[in-house]
């Protein structure tokens, strides 16, 4: 049996909930006139939920037992970025000129090795899945090429685990930063990630369960861009074809971040280009 499939909701819900609280946790940051008015829609917009659809105690009682159950399991970061980061992202990046952002992800860790380019991601030896070559360049709006950008990049292994957050896989398997050269271009050495299933034994699981949804997100790179002078870019990238690129469970798939690679005319996996265009400060 697979070591990763020892991987519980509820441990990595925990490791989720205290990466979240390391390196995020800002309560104290929003002023009492947004809490109360922000809390106050968010209140409204439940209680007319229960008004409009006549909720009875029964379904009452089935929502508070879940809502504990979902801070029991950890799982807050995973149910919020799955169901609500897409519009805070939307908020957040409208207007902004250059590449197309989209969401984070509960499972970002700050910190990954840092690799010269060309660069292989760290992998076990015998690291399944297909190798891909991701490569680009790194420009401003202007056009002028990023020597020294950093390309943060991580995913789930060909079983759609992630390092840190599933048991048995080496801390920074495939987590890396890799830099641009004096030109701006980057090569990293990778595999394909496997699609990504919601853990069906959690309260997150549960409910796709209990609603008739499916679990699932397409496979995805996750990648923060960064450069000196710059707006950072957190975004994702997606592969042509995927059966889930239209109804990506944490809707945060965009047309733009659709990546097709082809084969290596030497047959050692595939390879794609993109290049990323990064707004000024
Ligand atoms: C993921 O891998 C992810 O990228 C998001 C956004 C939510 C859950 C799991
Ligand atoms: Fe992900």
């Amino acid at each position: 049996m697979s070591a990763e499939i020892e991987a519980t909701a509820a441990d990595s819900g925990a490791k989720a909930t205290e990466r979240f609280r390391s390196d995020k946790s800002s309560a104290l940051a929003v002023s009492a006139d947004r809490v109360s008015r922000l809390a106050s829609r968010a209140i409204n917009a439940l209680v007319e939920t229960v008004l409009e659809e006549k909720v009875t105690y029964e379904e009452y009682n089935a929502l508070k037992t879940w809502l504990i159950q979902v801070g029991e399991t950890g799982e807050w970061p995973l149910f919020l970025d799955v169901w609500l980061e897409h519009a805070v992202e939307e908020v957040a990046n409208s207007g902004r000129a250059g590449s197309k952002g989209t969401i984070e992800g509960p499972y970002y860790v700050p910190g990954s090795p840092v690799l010269e380019s060309p660069a292989t991601l760290p992998m076990r030896e015998d690291e399944p899945g297909t190798p891909l070559v991701f490569q680009g360049k790194v420009t401003s709006v202007a056009g002028t090429a990023l020597a020294g950008a950093s390309i943060e990049i991580w995913h789930a292994d060909d079983l759609g685990f992630y390092s840190q957050f599933a048991p048995n896989i080496p801390e920074w398997n495939l987590r890396a930063t890799a830099l641009t050269d004096s030109e701006g271009f980057f090569r990293i050495h990778t595999v394909q990630p496997g699609p990504y299933q919601i853990p069906t034994d959690g309260a997150c699981g549960q409910l796709i369960e209990a609603a008739g949804w499916h679990a699932w997100r397409p496979a995805h790179l996750h990648l923060k861009i960064a450069a000196a002078d710059h707006q950072l870019i957190t975004t994702q990238l997606y592969f042509t074809a995927d059966k889930h690129l239209g109804d990506d469970i944490a809707s945060a798939v965009k047309p733009e971040l659709v990546l097709d690679p082809q084969d290596k005319a030497d047959g050692t996996g595939r390879e794609v280009t993109y290049d990323f265009v990064l707004a000024t400060a």
